[in-house]
């Protein structure tokens, strides 16, 4: 029957280790790995010999059905989902966004778009204002939402954007709550004077965006949120690592002992910034995501910290306007929609970029683009893992079958695509989320309501002190220096 599954003679592939095994699954669970595993005829067979059978991926940075800049998101629950299976990708975390302030309302209304979902999912939670309710619904979500991380915006000035004071109170929440602290990590007022400079200088294509926001904007934010962080002892995760400036940041940090984690992004690690500048706008503009995509060398650099630990897993961003969307920025890049895709493509390029070339390992790939992500997240080894015990989210690849993108082929609702044309060795063959073999012989069959929400349980820190360099100076408080009292 179709809720019993053998997967032959694959080379089986987790984050820590790899064997030729059989992996048979049963009612959605991975119920055995050995190396030889005989069942009955009613068990669905799937020959991967000489393929890889490997954790499905999990992309931790998504927007499904994101209102922004005066407009939503082309890819809903459901086609951005579809589009993840077709390549690859089992699971994401969206961002669930307030609404007027209000985290339960803002979690109520993605509940409701994610009803139609086609694969596992978890939210993290943004966060766009600061006062008193926000820190009582903060808790909530910890609770009772299975909410276990949230994102501060240090940039859009005048809309996401919080300052600093509250940056502080929001990372000590997340301390008290063991909820990991997250950031969009600009400069927002530097970004706002760089974009009114541009226009001032008649410069209002899609090139303007990027010179707008230069990543020493970038760098000096997350320098900002890290030291913030170290000054409150709590973890920091920096989302869209896209600079050499941030990614330096981080490895500095790292290395001094601070708990940092870097999440770069597909589009930062495969392109460079020169396409902002094609003559043609709609060319241009699909470009447009904020960080920007950086200068050529950036991207390299990128993938050599992934390869050598400094950053830690790969996101996408997903994010997707079509080109009538781009369109409104056509006088001015300030209006562009910011955001590119990623979540069909960001397995085969990753594998293409990193393994293919020779940086990482197959081990490696699983790691940075599922395992680290389900253990950050404190879902793993439910999730990130082929184990007996896990979730059956598996991918079968072929290092010697080839991938290619295209607009005119790819799942997403999206009518453009960043990595339009590219193609490279390691193609995955078979997707299977929850047990169901979804995607197969090219073929999609994504069911809408199959996709279950996974909730994040939170983490716990025994330290209760507020930082712990600071005892010293913390002790000095509780019995403050004694000095005689002047008598001049
Ligand atoms: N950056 C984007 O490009 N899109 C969504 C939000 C963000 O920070
Ligand atoms: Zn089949
Ligand atoms: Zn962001
Ligand atoms: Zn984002």
């Amino acid at each position: 029957s179709s809720n019993k599954l053998l997967i032959k003679g694959g080379t089986v592939v987790n984050a820590h280790h790899q064997q030729i095994a059989d992996v048979y699954v049963e009612d959605g669970i991975i119920v055995a790995v050995n190396p030889t595993i005989t069942v009955g005829d009613d068990v669905h067979v799937i020959d991967a010999t000489g393929k890889f059978v490997m954790p499905g991926g999990i992309d931790p940075h998504t927007h499904l059905e994101f209102e922004f800049m005066n407009t939503v998101t082309v890819d809903n629950f459901f086609s951005g989902q579809a589009a993840a299976l077709a390549g690859g990708t089992t699971m994401h975390i969206d961002f669930v966004i307030p609404i007027n302030g209000s985290l339960t309302a803002g979690f109520e209304a993605y509940e409701k778009k994610a009803k139609k979902s086609c694969m596992d999912y978890g939210f993290h939670m943004a966060i766009t204002k600061w006062d008193e309710t926000v820190s009582r619904e903060m808790e909530l979500m910890v609770k009772e939402k299975g909410i276990n991380s949230f994102k501060f915006f240090m940039a859009y000035k005048g809309a996401l954007m919080i300052s600093d004071d509250l940056l502080l109170e929001g990372f000590k929440k997340c301390k008290s709550l063991g909820a990991l602290a997250m950031v969009h990590a600009e400069n927002g007022d530097a970004v706002y004077e760089g974009q009114r400079k541009m226009i001032e200088l008649g410069i209002t294509g899609p090139e303007g965006h990027a010179l707008s926001r230069p990543a020493v904007l970038e760098g000096e934010a997350t320098a900002r949120a890290i030291r913030l962080a170290d000054f409150v002892n709590t973890p920091l995760y920096v989302v869209h690592v896209m600079s050499i400036d941030a990614m330096e940041e981080i490895a500095k940090a790292r290395k001094s002992g601070q708990r940092v984690i870097g999440e770069p992004v597909v589009s930062g690690l495969a392109l460079d910034e020169s396409w902002l500048w094609h003559p043609d706008f709609e060319t241009a503009a699909k470009y447009v995501m904020s960080p920007p995509i950086r200068k050529q060398g950036h991207d390299k650099a990128l993938q050599a910290a992934l390869s050598t630990g400094v950053l830690q897993l790969v996101g996408t961003d997903h994010c997707v306007f079509n080109s009538t969307q781009k369109a409104f920025g056509i006088d001015d890049f300030r209006k562009i929609p910011n955001g590119v895709n990623g979540i069909e493509e960001r397995m085969h390029v990753v594998w293409d970029i990193m393994v293919e070339s020779g940086q990482i390992s197959v081990t490696d790939f699983v790691r940075l683009t599922s395992t680290e992500c389900a253990r950050i997240f404190n879902i793993y080894p439910r999730k990130g893992a082929i184990l007996p015990g896990s979730d059956a989210d598996i991918i079968i690849l072929n290092p010697n079958s080839s991938f290619e993108v295209t607009a005119k082929s790819h799942h997403s609702r999206l009518d453009t695509n960043i990595y339009e044309g590219r193609r490279g060795k390691g193609k995955i063959e078979v997707t299977i989320a929850g047990g169901r073999v979804v995607w197969e012989n090219n073929e999609l069959k994504a069911v809408p309501g199959t996709g279950r929400y996974i909730q994040m349980e939170p983490f716990s820190y025994v330290f209760d002190g507020l930082d712990k360099k600071d005892a010293s100076y913390l002790s000095s408080l509780q019995a403050p220096v004694k000095r005689a009292k002047s008598t001049a």
